[in-house]
């Protein structure tokens, strides 16, 4: 233990104890020259002791010998512009480690000014150096009551700085400014200045709660809701032409997932010309940023792109369904697009020459890539997601223009589909549509 006080002659001293022993000091020495109660902090970290006398202008530093054990005067001094009334560190994960910060005080001033003080130890590169950073202990209990008072012991629970923490907190003001002894100090937080940092606070918060969100449905994988915050009490609204379609992958996971949903069915005019005036009378006026079918509205959520809005529905009803980690859900995105060249080589030909043959050649290579792949699993893998909706649909649509030739000739994937169809609510879904 170190201890500040006085001898005799009314002189400032250290001493350093033994807590088994109070009866003599191990050592004593000089502690500055002013009169002063000296208000003194170990740096445990570092080794180093910080002493400001009350009515002082100056910082001193001693550096601890254990070996002796000692306090060696350090010879350098922080002097300041007024005297300090009052004075004390805040804890390590104040510091702002992009400035070197390895220590940060804040100080009352005669003037009533508070002041905070880093004190730094600078290096030429600016880059962290992770030796000036060593653990410390966090400010969490490491052991319980009972258990203290039982005798059983629990090591100091300690956390340590990384520069991924960024400046733990940033000066504001003038800025920190390099001074004498390696400290640095700011004046006091201006009314600008404490907004700003309130707002800091409040988006720092608001990232916690997203992060935790985030951390929940990554975790709830095998879940059966999002973990966002999400307003579970609307009713979405799909809009597509009335036909299968796009429309038709989302309204299958809707029923899946037990959704309950409305649905705007727009009317092409007939043959030949197909006239699409019931949707681009209003396509413009919906509110939509890319104004296309099918299209979302769930709440204040307005969504175009069949793949944003089956992932997102995935996402907000069962986080599993849009994958469950990493490596899934990116394989998702890579599948994803040509899934829906696959889709588009069914179409094509359907929608125009209506050539069986050119659907079946276009569609045949794709198609087996993606069979060897599934295996008897899913088209991501092992699980199902919000692809399969897509990718079965297109399947459903190609069994019906070959007449059941396509998947005759791919038994994993009349497999496959088998299984889709056997999926709770899909079979609803496609009575629903045929109704
Ligand atoms: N990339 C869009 C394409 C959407 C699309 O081509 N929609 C067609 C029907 S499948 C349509 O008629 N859209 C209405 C429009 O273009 O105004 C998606 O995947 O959703």
């Amino acid at each position: 233990m170190v201890s500040s006080g006085f001898d005799t002659d009314a002189k400032r001293q250290w001493g350093v104890w033994d807590l088994r022993n109070l009866e003599a000091p191990l050592s004593m020495g000089p502690l500055g020259e002013s009169t002063g109660v000296s208000m003194i902090t170990y740096d445990a970290e570092h080794k180093i002791l910080y002493a400001v006398g009350k009515g002082d202008q100056e910082i001193e530093f001693y550096s601890y010998d254990s070996s002796k054990p000692q306090l060696f005067n350090l010879s350098s001094r922080w002097t300041m512009s007024d005297n300090t009334k009052a004075f004390s560190f805040l804890g390590k994960q104040n510091c702002d480690i992009s400035k070197q910060e390895v220590g940060r005080a804040v100080r009352l001033t005669q003037a009533k000014k508070i002041e905070n003080i880093g004190f730094r130890i600078p290096s030429r590169t600016g880059a962290f150096k992770e030796d000036l950073y060593p653990p410390f202990p966090a400010n969490e209990p490491s052991n319980t009551v009972e258990k203290w008072a039982a005798n059983e012991d629990a090591p100091v629970k300690t956390m340590q700085l990384q520069p991924s923490m960024g400046g733990a907190k940033k000066a504001k003001g003038s800025g920190l400014s390099k001074l004498k002894g390696g400290a640095a100090t700011t004046t006091a937080p201006t009314e600008e200045a404490k907004a700003t940092d309130s707002a800091d606070l409040a988006k720092l918060q608001a990232e916690i709660t997203q992060l935790k969100a985030q951390l929940a449905a990554g975790s709830a994988s095998a879940g059966s809701t999002s973990s966002f915050a999400e307003d579970m009490s609307t009713t979405p609204e799909l809009g597509y032409w009335n036909i299968r379609g796009f429309g038709a992958s989302i309204r299958h996971l809707f029923s899946h997932l037990g959704v309950n949903y409305t649905y705007t069915g727009y009317n092409a005019g007939p043959e030949p010309d197909f006239n699409r005036d019931e949707w681009m009378n209003v396509k413009f006026t919906l509110g939509f940023e890319y104004p296309n079918l099918p299209y979302l509205k769930d709440g204040e959520t307005k969504l175009t792109e069949t793949y944003a809005i089956l992932k997102y529905v995935a996402i907000k009803y069962n986080p599993a369904l849009a994958g469950t980690g990493a490596a899934e859900i990116a394989r998702i995105d890579m599948l994803a697009p040509h899934c829906k060249d696959l889709t588009m080589a069914s179409r094509g030909p359907a929608y125009g020459s209506g050539d069986v043959e050119e659907i079946i050649s276009g569609t045949k290579d794709g198609l087996a890539k993606f069979a060897e792949a599934i295996g008897n699993g899913w088209v991501a893998g092992a699980n199902l997601t919000w692809l399969d909706f897509f990718f079965a649909e297109n399947l459903i649509f190609l069994d019906k223009v070959s007449d059941g030739l396509i998947l005759a000739q791919n038994p994993v994937l009349r497999e496959y589909l088998d299984r889709f169809l056997a999926l709770p609510g899909v079979q609803n879904s496609i009575d629903d549509i045929n109704a």
